[in-house]
């Protein structure tokens, strides 16, 4: 059989087993880098040709022309800045034409970056470019911000091992993997289904009629690198995944995981997915309305236009280098007991339309309620409800904030005392003052400080949440962004239900119960909450509180009555 284009191997980064052996032990002399999740995901696909053009991560003039107008400085299609972000202490001690050793997060060197380019990025414009606003409501620009060093690297990169993976070992292909798989099979025409998300029928008709309209065999290509905060986990996902793999012919389809880092960018993720796919050996891809959305904005509207994403992979395409197969929106039409198109739907006065939002579909997971076989296949049900019990059997976090003396420990306790009464969960409470003592004692009240220890307490709570107990958390934790990221920590697992205790500077100073706020006053406690370092009130709480003039006791109630609503326990 004659070889295609997509079956010819594509150039990965590695180096000889041998020579990988050797820059090992030459690499333990050089400053090392502790790559971040995100980057490990990124280093794996420039290492195995999956990001091809790319060669490293991007230098400075390519960073520029990616951001400006998605292309590299030799004027090649790239949408995505692929950058090594690093702490400003760490960038200090390295510079242009230095190698430095990559490693992973258990200290294995991953690979060799030579340094061609640092430099201080202007997050805000690139913010603006590649994610369309700077608006910290998109993940990626709140990543940007709020995680991501200040400095980047950039420069070729050796490639010395895969980052190891434990998991699913038998479902993860190489680009050149896949198309070793193509060629043997003759598979000329590959159309990927890229998703995020467990796949129902729907989607098994989408993809079914997508290959047959394209001729092409079916790639369900799901990523298992990081995707959007909240989503169903990989693992969670990849038993579902195999289990509607069962429904294809065998021979028509097959599926491979992807450890790409997503970013949400809508339009300029298709195209990025598109360039990823034809790397894997795809001569087709699938986008969908609202390709890799990352939701609404500050201001409760989506970020992009529901087609804003077919319509930029369309204009480069020729680039791309794999064609688009537009999503069909697939419906149930109840009369005729099959998935239709909606747009094909010519009766649809006469017959019964049935959809079910995503949204609906975590509502009916959560309150443990009927999810229809038209819907779902029961394998994939079963294996959803395994992860997510309904909210009165999950675990969550209670999450105080306040100014000092605003009451929120004494809340606290009281909240607790109440939900051991109640009993079911264990419950545990990480409050300021104790977590200073046993968790954080080496830590003052810098704002590194402060976020060391509120991602510790986060930290421990999203490991209660996890195992299905309730965390109650009391510290001051003043700034947005870290509140913001424990929440992501812990909605991972569970509910996190932010309180804010709102009592007032005034009346937590005429309190002063500790007397520290007549201390802060004279200048003797430095960097105190309220006085001389900032407190950010949250905007977004669940719920918020005023201690003034109420009682203790009906506080916590207030909380518990909050937690009914939600669901999370039963009056
Ligand atoms: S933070 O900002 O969330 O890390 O603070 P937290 O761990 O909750 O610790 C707050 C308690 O430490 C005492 N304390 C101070 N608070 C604020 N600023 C300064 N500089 C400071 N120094 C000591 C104070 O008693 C806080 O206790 P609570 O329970 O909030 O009154």
């Amino acid at each position: 059989m004659s070889q295609t284009p997509n079956h010819a191997p594509i150039s990965e980064l590695y180096v000889s087993y041998e020579s990988a052996q050797k820059l090992k032990v030459e690499a333990a002399e050089l400053p090392s880098w502790d790559l971040t999740p995100r980057q490990i995901c990124d280093l794996e696909l420039l290492m195995n040709g999956g990001f091809n053009p790319l060669k490293g991560f991007l230098s400075e003039a390519d960073y520029d022309g990616v951001v400006e107008n998605m292309r590299l400085s030799d004027g090649q299609l790239w949408p995505m800045p692929i950058t090594l972000d690093v702490s400003e202490k760490f960038a200090e001690t390295v510079a242009d034409g230095q190698d430095i050793a990559l490693r992973d997060q258990e200290g294995v060197i991953l690979a060799i970056l030579s340094i061609t380019d640092k430099w201080v990025p202007n997050k805000a414009r690139e913010a603006e470019k590649v994610f369309g606003a700077d608006d910290p409501a998109h993940p990626a620009v709140n990543y940007l911000h709020n995680q991501a060093g200040p400095v980047y690297l950039g420069g070729p990169i050796t490639g010395i091992q895969q980052p190891v993976h434990y998991d699913f070992k038998g479902r993860r292909d190489t680009p050149n993997e896949l198309r070793a798989y193509f060629r043997k099979m003759g598979w000329r025409k590959v159309v990927a289904f890229q998703t995020r998300n467990p796949l129902h029928r729907a989607h098994q008709e989408l993809t079914f009629r997508a290959a047959k309209e394209a001729q092409a065999n079916l790639l369900i290509h799901p990523v298992v690198g990081l995707t959007k905060p909240g989503d169903v986990d990989h693992f969670t996902r990849v038993r579902c995944y195999e289990a509607v793999l069962d429904k294809y012919p065998q021979s028509t389809t097959t599926m491979s995981l992807l450890n790409l880092a997503m970013r949400m960018a809508g339009p300029r993720e298709a195209v990025w997915h598109g360039i990823i796919r034809r790397n894997h050996g795809c001569t087709h891809m699938i986008v969908g309305r609202d390709h890799a959305g990352p939701g609404k904005n500050s201001a409760g509207e989506d970020f992009y236009g529901p087609y804003d994403a077919q319509e930029l992979f369309r204009e480069n395409q020729a680039d791309i280098g794999c064609e688009m197969v537009d999503f069909k929106h697939m419906v149930y039409v109840q009369e005729r007991a099959q998935y239709e198109p909606n747009d094909e739907i010519e009766d649809r006065d006469n017959v019964t339309i049935l959809n079910i939002s995503g949204t609906e579909l975590r509502r009916r997971l959560r309150e443990g309620l009927e999810i229809p076989e038209w819907f779902s296949f029961p394998e994939v049900v079963t294996e959803l409800r395994r992860t997510s019990p309904p909210r009165a059997k999950q675990g969550f976090t209670v999450f105080f904030t306040g100014l000092s003396g605003s009451g929120k420990s004494t809340i606290a306790n009281a909240l607790m005392v109440k939900l051991m009464e109640m009993g079911g969960r264990p419950v545990t409470l990480l409050d300021g003052d104790v977590v200073r003592k046993h968790l954080s004692s080496e830590l003052g009240f810098s704002k590194e400080h402060r976020d060391i220890n509120i991602q510790r307490i986060g930290y421990v709570a999203s490991e209660i949440t996890k195992n299905g107990g309730i965390a109650i958390c009391a510290p001051i934790a003043p700034y947005t962004a870290t509140r913001r990221s424990v929440r992501e920590m812990i909605e991972a697992y569970g509910a996190f239900v932010e309180v804010h205790v709102a009592t007032s500077l005034e009346e937590c100073e005429a309190r002063d119960r500790k007397g520290l706020y007549k201390l802060a006053r004279e200048g003797k406690i430095k960097e105190f909450t309220g006085i001389s370092d900032p407190y950010e009130a949250p905007t977004n709480a669940e719920l918020i509180v005023d201690t003034k003039d109420v009682d203790v006791d009906h506080c916590a109630h207030q909380v518990i009555l909050k937690l009914e609503s939600l669901g999370l326990i039963k009056g």
